[in-house]
């Protein structure tokens, strides 16, 4: 008889104690009707975000990069931005590797054959024989002798994709130093934006130092399928021309008669070697008297001696790369290391038609690291040119808030004033390239005034690194009152502590606190009436349980009897 009530009892207190989400839906739906719903649950206390190891936003630019200065003659204009790029590459490729000073030289670590510049044909002041030699460098690549990649390049916090890029030629090593396993700041992605003239006569060199085979394809440049010599000038190994192998080179031909924003890339197996990185922005500027040109723009970005034709009718030029990456694609040259394996792994396991991006980059950095070097500075009442290319596997739908941006080429060619459309979401699809007019005259349409103004593809999954957003291709157009001296945009709102450590992108730090669906292992730290509650379930429980092996214990006794 005892047991019977040590049953009922140990059953009622079960019920009382019981966690209600342990409760079967149907059975919390008719408790809620006969006493009315659950007590408010107050959600977990705030956990303060502390022990970032957050990187500094706005590194300090020591060697005076970002300064407006005259080297060489060449005088280079102001970079905004928190990095600028070096401006002795800048003036080496302006004038010519082979025109400059060693000591410019060796600031640049370019070669002296890396930007020949030869005679003025035309006779307008500016030299039309240009020579540039281009390497391919492998970035975050597998190390014999280490456990991280070598040569690494970090795309976000932490983030450090393997890639491929076209690379001037340089001297020395490929690190910082002995010590660093960094690349040194020219070799990067995305490969370097190439600006020539129209009508020069453009020799291209690939230097093939890397262990697969390659080639230039020149993608909208006017250019003959053979070259003078009968050799294959259009890149393409199934139609004109046997791959440059591993250690040997090629030289293309070029004689550009349109001006125009164009494209280059490998197109060896191009499924695979375009989005490891091997593309660049190819510019054919209009010919104009005294027309020296940035001919190699390292990294994309701020075009720092902008061309004649772009001087005429703007107040600044930028340069825009976007690229998806697969990490499955990307890392296989980090978990391989031999030649052969890589070659099987890229080009007989991978398959492209299984690709689902990760990485969206925008002159080869995602955010936060897009906000130190990859923003688009303005002031009021300027008019400014964007080339943007998209090098990605798929669309972008490129927004800016704040302004209107006007169309006025497509693949280079002029849009008629008539049918420029301006707006402010323009789709770029795969390897089309798009000049754009910013205006920033505060009139509500051309600019809504000055600020920190996002720009970014605005399908979901662009903005984000990893599938963790803010991340991927999101910059902004930021206007100089709202930059700080150091080239730090002035926002506010939340703090970009978490975006600069590697823990963010790594999912270890929650967006803005974690939630337990469960309601017990936050709430018990915290909540001590869900702690009695466990308590409370788990004694009656198993009072339960004893109840019940008693009766059954006592009903077997009984039989025996
Ligand atoms: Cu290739």
């Amino acid at each position: 008889m005892r047991v019977r009530w040590l049953f009922l009892i140990a059953l009622l207190g079960a019920l009382l104690f019981m966690p209600p989400t342990w409760l079967p839906e149907p059975v919390r739906l008719q408790l809620a009707q006969w006493v009315g719903a659950g007590e408010y649950r107050r959600p977990p206390a705030s956990v303060r975000v502390r022990d970032l190891d957050s990187e500094v936003p706005c590194p300090e630019d020591l060697l005076g990069w970002r300064d407006a200065q005259r080297i060489e003659g060449v005088d280079i204009r102001r970079a905004a931005t928190c990095i600028a790029d070096n401006p002795y590459v800048v003036a080496a490729v302006v004038r010519g590797t082979n025109n400059v000073s060693s000591a410019t030289l060796i600031a640049s670590g370019l070669t002296p054959d890396a930007v020949e510049k030869g005679r003025d044909l035309d006779g307008d002041g500016d030299p039309d024989e240009i020579h540039i030699r281009l390497e391919v460098v492998e970035l975050n690549g597998s190390s014999a002798e280490l456990a991280n990649p070598v040569m690494q390049f970090s795309i976000a916090p932490g983030i450090q994709p393997g890639f491929w890029v076209f690379a001037p030629k340089t001297f020395g090593m490929a690190t910082e130093n002995f010590e660093s396993p960094r690349a040194r700041t020219i070799l990067r992605l995305p490969s370097p934006a190439i600006r020539v003239e129209q009508g020069d006569k453009i020799l291209i060199t690939l230097e093939n130092s890397h262990y697969m085979p390659h080639t230039i394809h020149f993608h909208g440049v006017d250019h003959p399928f053979l070259d003078a010599d009968g050799e294959g000038n259009d890149g393409v190994p199934i139609t004109s021309e046997i791959p440059v192998m591993p250690g040997s080179a090629r030289t293309y031909n070029l004689e550009p008669r349109q001006a125009g924003t164009m494209f280059y890339h490998c197109h060896v197996q191009p499924h695979v070697h375009v989005m490891m990185g091997l593309q660049g922005l190819f510019i054919v500027e209009e010919n104009r008297p005294n027309n020296w040109l940035q001919t190699l723009n390292i990294g994309a970005g701020q075009v720092r001696v902008p061309s004649q034709a772009v001087r005429e009718s703007f107040d600044r030029e930028y340069d825009l790369q976007y690229l998806d990456i697969d990490k499955e694609l990307n890392e296989i040259v980090q978990r391989y290391n031999d030649p052969r394996l890589i070659i099987e792994q890229m080009h007989r396991r991978y398959d492209v038609t299984d690709a689902k991006s990760d990485y969206f980059t925008l002159n080869g950095r995602s955010f936060p690291y897009t906000f130190r070097e990859s923003l688009v500075i303005v002031k009021p009442d300027e008019r400014i040119k964007l080339r943007v290319v998209n090098g990605g596997s798929s669309g972008i739908a490129l927004h800016s808030h704040g302004h209107k941006v006007t169309v006025t080429h497509f693949d280079g060619i002029a849009v008629q004033p008539a049918a420029r459309i301006t707006r402010d979401v323009v789709w770029i699809a795969s390897a089309q390239r798009v000049d754009l007019a910013l205006e920033t005259t505060n009139d509500g349409l051309h600019s809504y005034g000055s600020g920190v103004w996002l720009l970014h593809d605005h399908q979901p999954k662009g903005v984000t690194t990893d599938g963790i957003g803010p991340g991927g291709n999101l910059s902004a157009i930021v206007y100089e009152q709202f930059l700080a001296d150091n080239g730090w945009p002035n926002t506010s709102g939340v703090s970009f502590a978490p975006y600069f450590s590697e823990a963010y992108y790594k999912k270890e730090i929650p967006v803005w606190q974690s939630y337990d669906p469960t309601g017990l292992l936050t709430a018990a730290g915290t909540d001590s009436w869900a702690l009695i509650r466990l308590v409370g379930a788990g004694v009656f429980l198993g009072s339960l349980a004893a109840a019940l092996v008693l009766m059954l214990w006592r009903k077997r006794g009984n039989r025996a009897k």
